[in-house]
């Protein structure tokens, strides 16, 4: 699949910072130390509805991680899927009467566009479930012939108990890891499997359903934990530095897409570090598509706000809290951006040399973007106050917002 267009990263005179940031599967902080070249895995959208600023909010995190990456003069190599065959989005297809092709393409076409709008980072590799099927049998295979899945009328498992490291990412107690998979796409209920835990690999045809030639494993389609980890092994390798997603990604599907690639590599660990952003919510309650209360990134744009304030509006949030959308959120963020054009329209301006190292340090402390905005505006107000003279400040201090924020003045 094709991604979208990048927009250009300015580079910052210095030296940019290494990042410290929280790691779900050690519950503390870590300092991460890639190689001359990062690799990133961020999961991708399940394409049955519009990106919402939850949605946003969680890429724009993983998008912060890379633009302090490049800082430090790293390339990054950045790999995404799209969930584009999974039950949600069948069911979706179904109750509206469109054809589930249709509209996965249509809802990947709007998420490229907002990502785009949005300065959002391209993956590198951009890779849809279903072009992934070919890649995804084998690897469900040898998982079942090295005995770490097992068949049950047709669908095959995978076994959790194969794998000594699982509960490794999410610390989790089995009360905890049952609730959570029957609430987000396991089958804990039903008879006959070793562990209730165990989530599908590969799901035999159904009737009025997809499926794909599955070799030995009988036309069906994969399971939703399989994909990322055979796209994240063929475009990563093990051992890459970050997996990133909300944190309603941290059980089951990042424990099991570790469980699986531990079984099929012997190796350990999937993610150095796993990196969950908190959940975004609207009156209360978390913003999602299956309860749809969504504020949608392409409807404020059709109503004309500009994406530079969606983008601000996020960072005026810690990525590790869960928080609220509010209209207020936003009316400060288009304040924001309008005092912070209006100081780097001046000719010149105060030194901003502190700015840029402070704007790092920020965000290299876990993505301390509230730290981060409120170092801009500070050199804004005093800028506003008393003017300066350097001439380089105002195109500095643009710079730093564009390469390190996302966000152009
Ligand atoms: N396709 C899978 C991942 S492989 C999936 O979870 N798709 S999704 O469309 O449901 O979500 C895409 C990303 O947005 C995930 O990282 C998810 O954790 C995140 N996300 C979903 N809802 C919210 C929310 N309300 N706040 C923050 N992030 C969210
Ligand atoms: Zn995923």
């Amino acid at each position: 699949m094709h991604a979208w267009p990048a927009s250009e990263v300015p580079a910052l005179p210095g030296k940019g910072r290494d990042l410290r940031i929280h790691d779900t599967a050690t519950g503390g902080r870590i300092t991460l130390d890639p190689g001359p070249v990062a690799r990133i895995y961020v999961c991708g959208i399940t394409p049955y509805d519009a990106t919402h600023m939850g949605h946003a909010a969680t890429y724009n995190a993983f998008d912060l991680v890379q633009r302090v990456w490049l800082d430090t003069k790293r390339q990054v190599h950045y790999v995404q899927n799209v969930t584009d065959v999974d039950d949600p989005l069948l069911e979706r297809a179904v109750r509206d009467g469109e054809d589930w092709t249709e509209l996965a393409e249509r809802e990947t076409a709007l998420f490229r566009e907002d990502m785009t709008a949005l300065r959002m980072l391209p993956p590198r590799h951009y890779i849809g479930a279903v072009e992934a099927i070919p890649g995804i049998v084998p690897l469900v295979e040898r998982l079942r012939d090295a005995g770490a899945a097992y068949e049950l009328d047709g669908d095959v498992y995978f076994s959790v108990e194969s794998d000594p490291h699982f509960g490794e990412v999410s610390g989790l107690d089995a009360d905890a890891m049952r609730l959570l998979s029957a609430e987000r796409g396991g089958d804990p209920e039903r008879p006959g499997k070793k562990n209730p835990l165990d989530p599908m690999l590969w799901m035999a045809a159904r009737e009025g359903e997809p499926s794909w030639d599955g070799a030995t494993l009988g036309p069906g389609r994969p399971g939703w934990h399989i994909e990322c980890v055979a796209i994240a092994l063929d475009h990563l390798g093990m051992g890459f530095d970050v997996q990133g997603g909300g944190s309603d990604l941290a059980f089951p599907h990042h424990e099991m897409g570790a469980s699986h690639a531990h079984a099929l590599t012997g190796e350990h660990p999937f993610a150095r570090a796993y990196v969950h952003a908190g959940m975004v919510g609207l009156n209360g309650e978390k913003m999602s598509k299956s309860k749809g209360n969504l504020v949608f990134v392409s409807a404020l744009r059709r109503d004309d706000v500009d994406p530079a304030a969606i983008r601000l509006a996020l960072l005026s949030h810690h990525y590790r809290s869960d928080w609220e959308w509010t209209a207020q959120v936003l009316a400060d963020a288009v304040e924001r951006l309008a005092r912070w054009r209006a100081a780097v329209s001046r000719p010149d301006g105060l030194p901003a040399d502190a700015l840029v190292e402070e704007v790092r340090e920020a965000l290299a402390d876990d993505l301390d973007t509230p730290a981060a905005l409120a170092a801009v505006d500070r050199w804004a107000a005093a800028q506003t106050a008393d003017g300066g003279t350097d001439e380089g400040a105002p195109g500095l201090v643009s710079r730093t917002v564009d390469a390190l924020l996302g966000v152009a003045l």
